[in-house]
């Protein structure tokens, strides 16, 4: 089966559950990473600039746990824009190797990286990294394996695929290798709801351009205008739900299935979770790694966490 007809049968297989739902990772094609880099320009979006802020203030610290000569592995790096203050700090690297899913956003961004820091050895990779991948090996023999996941992409995953992923990292970090991780933190239900219903209409955008990466590469004929952006935050789980809510009764076909959306029915989009301190490094020891330090903002709004492989 290809690639696509797999992607294909996934698309489907959640289009015909009871709440009917499409994974995140199909908000990225070229126009969702730029639609996403958009959003962390939005006032209203705190997550960016805090973990920007928190990397900076606390930079000779990181560096000195990275330690030398080692390799940098970024899971959903995007444009690579928080990784750049690493990049330019940290001694002797091995390498940096950037994996997305968003095939030319990556390697134009890689391409990028690599202009700008020419003693780097950048090596892309374009893969689903919830599904087995294979990482390359670098010229120089890393002396350890860093596994950076910034963002607080890791919220994007509900509890049980969140830990599998985080199995997946401990797996690559080896046996003296760390964790560096932006994670989300739970606060006002306020702040964290205007944060994903932005003024200039950038998020409901970046939702609704799911529908049209679809309809492109995957042969589906959604009309984009018959769905509206909805995200919500639920308190009980710590997580905000993203949602696009049909305007009519309507059948979407995608490749050969009908699929039968009712007037004012949703399709789940995302969840974004949000994290207590302790939540998280109990979900981190199960995977089999401790917190050694967390690094937050005044106003804990988000953390950046080192972890070791246990
Ligand atoms: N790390 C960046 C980008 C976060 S946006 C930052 O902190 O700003 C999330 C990124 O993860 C996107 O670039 C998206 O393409 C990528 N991504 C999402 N799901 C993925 C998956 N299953 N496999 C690989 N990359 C994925
Ligand atoms: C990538 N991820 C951490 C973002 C988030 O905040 O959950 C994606 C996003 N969705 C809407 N706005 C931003």
């Amino acid at each position: 089966m290809s690639q696509r007809a797999k992607k294909i049968d996934e698309i489907l297989d959640g289009l015909s559950q009871p709440e009917k739902r499409v994974s995140p990772k199909y908000f990225y094609d070229e126009r969702g990473s730029q639609l996403f880099d958009a959003i962390t320009q939005l006032p209203e979006y705190y997550l960016t600039g805090t973990e920007i802020s928190i990397m900076r203030s606390n930079i000779s610290e990181i560096v000195e746990l990275v330690g030398t000569q080692a390799s940098l592995i970024e899971f959903g790096s995007g444009s690579s824009l928080k990784t750049r203050i690493l990049l330019e700090h940290l001694n002797e690297l091995a390498a940096y190797v950037p994996v997305d899913i968003s095939e030319e956003h990556l390697l134009a961004s890689a391409r990028k990286i690599g202009s700008e820091f020419p003693e780097i050895e950048v090596l892309p990779v374009v893969a689903d990294f919830t599904q087995e991948f294979e990482l390359p090996k670098p010229a120089v023999m890393p002396l350890r394996n860093i596994v950076y996941f910034p963002g607080s992409t890791i919220g994007n995953f509900t509890n049980d695929t969140a830990l599998e992923l985080l199995k997946v990292m401990r797996h690559e970090a080896k046996e003296n290798g760390a964790l560096l991780i932006g994670v989300d933190l739970q606060k006002d239900p306020a702040v964290i709801e205007n944060a994903y219903n932005d003024s200039a209409g950038v998020t409901a955008a970046f939702n609704v351009n799911m529908l049209r990466h679809l309809n492109r590469d995957y042969g589906a004929d959604f009309d984009l205008e018959t769905f509206s952006h909805d995200a919500r935050y639920d308190p009980d789980e710590g997580r905000v739900v993203l949602r696009l809510v049909s305007a009519k009764d309507q059948v979407v076909r995608l490749g050969d299935a009908e699929i039968d959306i009712a007037e004012g029915e949703a399709i789940l989009t995302e969840y974004s979770h949000k994290y207590t301190l302790e939540g998280f490094a109990a979900m981190a020891e199960q995977a089999g790694f401790r917190v050694t330090k967390v690094w937050t903002d005044p106003e804990r709004l988000f953390s950046v966490q080192y972890l070791v492989a246990t």
